[in-house]
């Protein structure tokens, strides 16, 4: 039995559940609670020394970052294979994968950023907050996660990652315009590797940062919400109440998104 240590509503763990439920396997389910600081308890980190979810255990394999974890249970499963057969396909969803590095933190800075910065201000001592900062093993994600905590929606990152996610619309709307999938006529691992970071913008109120240019990404997000496998992801996972409050919180911090994201459009029609 395969076993996922991950967080109900971190993306990674919903892309690597949306990955095992393509695929039709099961897994055992060990959840941490990020807040809580389950992913620095010394156990954990023998596995991830990264100290984020999800980790992949298969017998005395272990597996992380999300990425990777999808392309393992590809190599592993017996259903329809995720990654395409097609040479220029293949290439095409490899830069993807890679690219789910940084997309990964375009995500986390948008959602630290607002709703997840609000949690933490309002459920923590600010002790609390300086004791999961420095817990953190990569240096550079401290001085990140700490900017946001302190500047919010002002924070550069918001902007630097606006570069991030401005590239993903495009190239998503490009692919999407030629076929109906990433993958193309079939739903494939971009499609796995992709959705759940679309599907957090979303949930946080922020499909503003696309949908009106490029109706499209909206109409695929639908699409990938509709597979079972994305209800097997999310539904016992995330209660209906949790998503509404998630959406309730990131609508008070849109407003501002919206006025940097706009002001950043129009900077680079400028250049
Ligand atoms: N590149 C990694 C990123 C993993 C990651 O950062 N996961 C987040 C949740 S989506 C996490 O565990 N965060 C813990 C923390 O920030 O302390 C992957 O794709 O697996």
């Amino acid at each position: 039995m395969l076993t996922l240590y991950n967080a109900a509503t971190s993306v990674c763990s919903v892309k690597a559940r949306i990955g095992l439920a393509e695929k039709g396997l099961d897994w055992e389910d060990v959840l941490l609670v990020l807040p809580n600081g389950d992913q620095h308890q010394p156990k954990y980190r023998k596995l991830n020394p990264n100290g984020v979810v999800p980790t992949l255990v298969d017998g005395d394999t272990v597996v992380i970052e999300s990425s990777v974890i999808l392309q393992y249970i590809d190599d592993i499963g017996d259903g329809t294979r995720l990654i395409p057969d097609d040479k220029a396909m293949r290439a095409e969803t490899l830069v993807w994968l890679l690219r789910c590095l940084e997309i990964h933190q375009a995500i986390n800075t948008m959602s630290f950023a607002t709703a997840n910065r609000d949690k933490w201000l309002k459920s923590k001592t600010p002790e609390e907050i300086d004791a999961l900062i420095a817990a953190m093993p990569n240096p550079r994600l401290a001085a990140k996660r700490r900017d946001l905590i302190d500047n919010g929606a002002a924070s550069a990152n918001v902007e630097a990652d606006f570069h991030v996610l401005a590239g993903v619309f495009r190239d998503m709307d490009a692919a999407l315009r030629t076929r109906r999938w990433m993958n193309g006529e079939n739903f494939g691992m971009t499609d796995v590797a992709l959705l759940a970071y679309i599907d957090r913008l979303d949930r946080i109120a922020m499909s503003g940062l696309w949908h009106n240019r490029m109706p499209r990404i909206t109409e695929w997000l639908e699409a990938g919400r509709a597979r079972p496998s994305y209800a097997r992801a999310m539904d016992r996972y995330v209660t209906a109440e949790a998503h509404a409050k998630a959406r309730a919180v990131g609508e008070r911090f849109w407003p501002e998104i919206e006025t940097r994201w706009q002001a950043f459009l129009s900077s680079r029609e400028t250049v």
